[in-house]
C-alpha cells in the first residue's frame, strides 16, 4: 500500500541529492518552478523552455521536443526526475515517462509534494493527503514504479506489479473514503470554532505565496507564526488577536498562499481553510512589491478571490518588502502597481504599527453611536454589549439600563439592538 508519508518524488540516486530536469512553456513559470524545487531541496540539472504551439493529445509536447529534453538531460549527466511544468493527464504522464525512460511529474505533482512536506496540523495533513491520493489514484499504474523503487525493490516482475496495483487501487479508494469522512468531521469542528468567532471582527491576510503574510501577521500581532523563505510555508489558517482591548475584539487570520495555475483539486481540498477568507470582515491583500512578477501575482490573487466570491469585500492592499526596493525607479514602479496601497516593510515596526492603526480605524469608522434601553431581564445582552460595543455612558433606569454606545453596524444587527433603540425605528418599545 502507498503510505501517506511516501514521497511523490522518486528516491534519490546514489549521488545523494535528487537531480531534476524541467521543461515548460514559459520562462516566468519555470522561474517559479525553480523556486518550488529549491524549496524541496533538489538539484536542478537542466532547464528547458519551449512554447507549446499545439498540444499533442497523447504526450502534450511533441515527440521531437521530448527526445531533445532527454538528450539534453543525458548530456548534463543524467537526471532522477523530469518535471513538465504544465497540467498533464494521467495518460500523457505515462506516455511521456515511456519516451523519457524516467519518472515524470507535472506542476500539480510538485506542488502536492511541497504541501505534503509542509502540512502540520491534523486538518492540513488530512486535506493534503486526500488531494495527494486523488492525484495518485488515476496514475497508480505509472507512479507505482516510483514507489516500488522507494521500497527498495527493482521494477521487478510485471505480472506481480499489476496485481499489486489492483490491490493498491482498492486500498487507496478505501483510504480516500476514510479521509473524506475525517475531513467532514474536522469541518464540523471548524464551523463550531468559526461560530465561536462570530462576534469578532476578522481581518484575513491573503496573497501570493511568499509575499510575507506570516511575517506581517507576526509583526502586527507580536506572535510567532512560522515564516520562511519557502513557498507554501503556511497551509493553515492561524488566528491571532490584533487588538484584544477593542470592542469588539479584532483578530487577524493568516491563510495559505496562492500560486499561478494551482490545481483545482487542491483548491477544493483547502475549502474549509479558504472559507475563513469568505467570512472575513476585511481583507489585507499582501503583495511582494520586490518581485518582478508582482503585477501577475496580484492578478492571480484577485482571480482566486473571485473564485471564492470575495471580490466585493473591503480590501486594503499592502505592498510589502519595500525595503528591498533600492532605486527611485523601483519605488515608482511599486507606486504605480497599486496607487492607493499601503507601502511598507514587515520589518519596520513603525510602518507596521501605522497599518495596525489604519485597520482599527477602518472598523472604528464603521461605528455609529446609538442609545438603547435594555430591560434588566435581557441578562446575556448586557454582557454582550460590554464586550462588543464601546460604552460611553450608562444609567440604571426603572425598566432597564440606558446605554449610549458606539457599535459597528454589522454587530448591532447581529445583536438586533434596533429592538431597544431610543429614538430609532424600534425605540418606542
Ligand atoms: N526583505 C524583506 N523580507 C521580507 C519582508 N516580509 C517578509 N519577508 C521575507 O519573505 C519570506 C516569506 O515570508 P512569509 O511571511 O513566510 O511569506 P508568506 O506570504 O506567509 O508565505 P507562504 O506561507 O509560503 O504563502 C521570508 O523569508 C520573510 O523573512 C519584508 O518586508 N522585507
Ligand atoms: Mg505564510
Amino acid at each position: 500500500m502507498i503510505e501517506p508519508t511516501v514521497s511523490l518524488f522518486p528516491a534519490t540516486s546514489d549521488r545523494g541529492v535528487l537531480r531534476v530536469a524541467t521543461l515548460g512553456p514559459e520562462d516566468d513559470t519555470l522561474d517559479e518552478m525553480d523556486r518550488l524545487l529549491s524549496t524541496l531541496g533538489v538539484e536542478l540539472t537542466h532547464r528547458q523552455c519551449a512554447p507549446v504551439r499545439r498540444v499533442q493529445a497523447g504526450t502534450y509536447y511533441g515527440l521531437g521536443k521530448l527526445e531533445e529534453l532527454k538528450k539534453n538531460a543525458d548530456d548534463a549527466g543524467g537526471v532522477d526526475l523530469f518535471v513538465i511544468d504544465v497540467e498533464l493527464s494521467p495518460r500523457q504522464m505515462q506516455n511521456i515517462e515511456k519516451i523519457l525512460d524516467g519518472p515524470v511529474l507535472d506542476r500539480a505533482g510538485v506542488i502536492l509534494e511541497i504541501f505534503s512536506r509542509h502540512a502540520r496540523t491534523r486538518e492540513a495533513k488530512t486535506q493534503v493527503e486526500l488531494a495527494r491520493l486523488q492525484y495518485v489514484l488515476p496514475r497508480l499504474a505509472h507512479l507505482w514504479s516510483h514507489f516500488e523503487r522507494q521500497r527498495g525493490g527493482g521494477v521487478g516482475n510485471k505480472g506481480m506489479g499489476e496485481k499489486q496495483i489492483e490491490v493498491d487501487r482498492r486500498l487507496v479508494k478505501r483510504r480516500i473514503e476514510i479521509l473524506r469522512d475525517r475531513l467532514k468531521s474536522i469541518e464540523k469542528e471548524r464551523v463550531v470554532q468559526r461560530s465561536s468567532r462570530d462576534h469578532l471582527l476578522k481581518v484575513a491576510l491573503v496573497g501570493y505565496t511568499n509575499a510575507g503574510k506570516s511575517t506581517l501577521l507576526n509583526a502586527l500581532t507580536q506572535s510567532d507564526v512560522l515564516a520562511e523563505d519557502k513557498l507554501f510555508a503556511t497551509l493553515d489558517a492561524t488566528v491571532r488577536s490584533l487588538d484584544p482591548d477593542s470592542h469588539p475584539p479584532v483578530v487577524a487570520i493568516d491563510t495559505v498562499g496562492f500560486i499561478q495555475r494551482i490545481p483545482t483539486s487542491l483548491i477544493a481540498s483547502f475549502k474549509s481553510t479558504l472559507e475563513e477568507i469568505a467570512e472575513a470582515d476585511l481583507i489585507l491583500h499582501v503583495v511582494d512589491a520586490s518581485s518582478s512578477k508582482a503585477k501577475e501575482q496580484m492578478e492571480t490573487t484577485l482571480e482566486v478571490l473571485k473564485e471564492l466570491k470575495c471580490e466585493g469585500k473591503e480590501t486594503i492592499t499592502v505592498l510589502n518588502k519595500i525595503d528591498l526596493l533600492k532605486t527611485p525607479g523601483e519605488r515608482n514602479r511599486a507606486k504605480v502597481l497599486s496607487p492607493g496601497a499601503v507601502r511598507l516593510s514587515a520589518y519596520q515596526v513603525e510602518e507596521v504599527l501605522a497599518l495596525r492603526t489604519r485597520i482599527l480605524d477602518h472598523f472604528k469608522n464603521k461605528m455609529s453611536t446609538i442609545e438603547v434601553l435594555i430591560p434588566y431581564e435581557e441578562g446575556k445582552l448586557h454582557a454582550q454589549i460590554r464586550e462588543f460595543a464601546s460604552v460611553t455612558s450608562t444609567k440604571p433606569m426603572e425598566r432597564g439600563v440606558f446605554y449610549r454606545l458606539q457599535i459597528e453596524q454589522a454587530m448591532s444587527e447581529r445583536l438586533q439592538l434596533v429592538r431597544f433603540e431610543l429614538g430609532g425605528a424600534g425605540g418606542r418599545k
